[in-house]
């Protein structure tokens, strides 16, 4: 019903010849749409119990694609294929508020791309670390004072943590006292909760405009070239700190086995894929970061492992209420890939500090 509701508003782009649900989000709906025109269109619905303030989220992407757009014409860019594209509704608004109250939007689908959920080559990931640091870059000069805070603290891990503490003590389905041991893993490292904040608070590193959710499958690479394209899901544009785009970069992409995957003898850190990621990013955005940046860049990918597990176990323990899930036990089988990567990641400290050294 409120598909076809919505489908009206957007009637403009074309005679709609097909819809269906698409992609591997955890958060938001998505549809591929096919016209006779031969345009395809992306509709997402926000997630209004995730994103409390859905409009806001709106202005700030519209203010980010229109800026990113202007920067790539001006750089002699192709703009519709390097930035998402927002399409006006029949009245020339940027989203829909459909009569539910959920707001709904369009993106031009951009054509000939592929979408990763692995990489299979090294300079595959070297793309990726190229466009998430290009992407921060492009922003380095966005008037942050626009941009409204999407979800508050989203990687402030210390008020992650107690939430998740908070939910184990609640309890609700009773489950906590079958994932003891997992509990036990983040409580005995709730020190790398504190790291970030502590470099914030001594201005050791400072807030930019950072992307805040850099998986692998939110770029879009060139079908044909295998370049990286297009950086997409742009929900949680916010101030923020540079080393978690890189670590939570590192947290989905340098895993040589799935962020579900249950065979936990396929997880861990591939430190080849952990040297192409650091070199592309550090390349595209090296000079604006300071020295420290550069130092916590692996103990991001940490921090940002741990705050993701943190993260998944809180929502098993909660009965499974934020992350879209698609098998029993799902947000466990994900809180403890990211486990395994955080044992191998400390194992590998030293070798990954080696990689990001010579960038100093
Ligand atoms: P979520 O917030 O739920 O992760 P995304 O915005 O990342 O949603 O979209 C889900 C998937 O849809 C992406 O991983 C990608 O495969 C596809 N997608 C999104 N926008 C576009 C686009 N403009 N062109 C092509 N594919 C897209
Ligand atoms: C969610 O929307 P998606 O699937 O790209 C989540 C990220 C998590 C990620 C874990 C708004 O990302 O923070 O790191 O799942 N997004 C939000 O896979 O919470
Ligand atoms: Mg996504």
């Amino acid at each position: 019903m409120a598909l076809a509701e919505v489908l009206k508003q957007y009637s403009s782009i074309g005679n709609l010849k097909g819809d269906c649900e698409y992609g591997n989000g955890h958060i938001n709906d998505t549809y591929l749409l096919e016209y006779d025109n031969n345009r395809e269109v992306i509709l997402q619905r926000i997630n209004r119990s995730i994103f409390k303030e859905p409009e806001k989220l709106m202005e700030n992407i519209y203010l980010v694609t229109s800026f990113l757009k202007d920067k790539i014409i001006k750089r002699g860019g192709d703009y519709t294929r390097e930035s998402l594209n927002l399409i006006d509704t029949n009245d020339g608004n940027y989203f829909y508020k459909d009569s539910d109250g959920d707001i709904w939007r369009a993106y031009d689908f951009i054509k000939d791309t592929v979408c990763y959920e692995k990489v299979e080559s090294a300079n595959e990931f070297y793309e990726s670390g190229f466009a998430f640091g290009n992407f921060q870059n492009m922003l380095y000069d966005f008037p942050v004072e626009k941009l409204s805070e999407v979800i508050k603290d989203f990687h402030n891990t210390q008020k992650r943590y107690e939430t998740f503490i908070n939910g184990v003590c609640e309890d609700p389905l009773g489950r906590a006292c079958d994932v003891q041991k997992e509990i036990e893993f983040f409580k005995e490292r709730e020190e790398y909760t504190l790291i970030f904040n502590k470099a914030i608070e001594n201005k050791e590193i400072s807030l930019r405009v950072t992307h805040n959710d850099t998986k692998l499958n939110n770029i879009l690479f060139d079908k044909h070239t295998k370049k990286a394209l297009c950086v997409i899901d742009l929900d949680t544009i916010m101030p923020g700190v540079a080393d978690f785009d890189f670590g939570d970069a590192i947290r989905f992409g340098a895993n040589k086995g799935l962020e579900d995957e249950r065979d936990l003898s396929k997880v861990g850190l591939d430190i080849e894929l952990f040297k192409a990621f650091s070199e592309g990013f550090l390349k595209a955005c090296g000079n604006s970061l300071n020295k420290r940046e550069i130092e916590l860049l692996p103990m991001a990918a940490v921090v940002m492992t741990y705050e993701c597990g943190i993260r998944f176990l809180g929502d098993y323990i909660a009965g499974d209420k934020y992350f879209k899930i698609s098998r029993e036990n799902h947000n466990l089988d994900r809180a403890r890939t990211q486990m395994k990567l955080i044992s191998d990641m400390e194992s590998n400290m030293d070798k990954m500090k080696k990689v990001v050294e010579k960038y100093i």
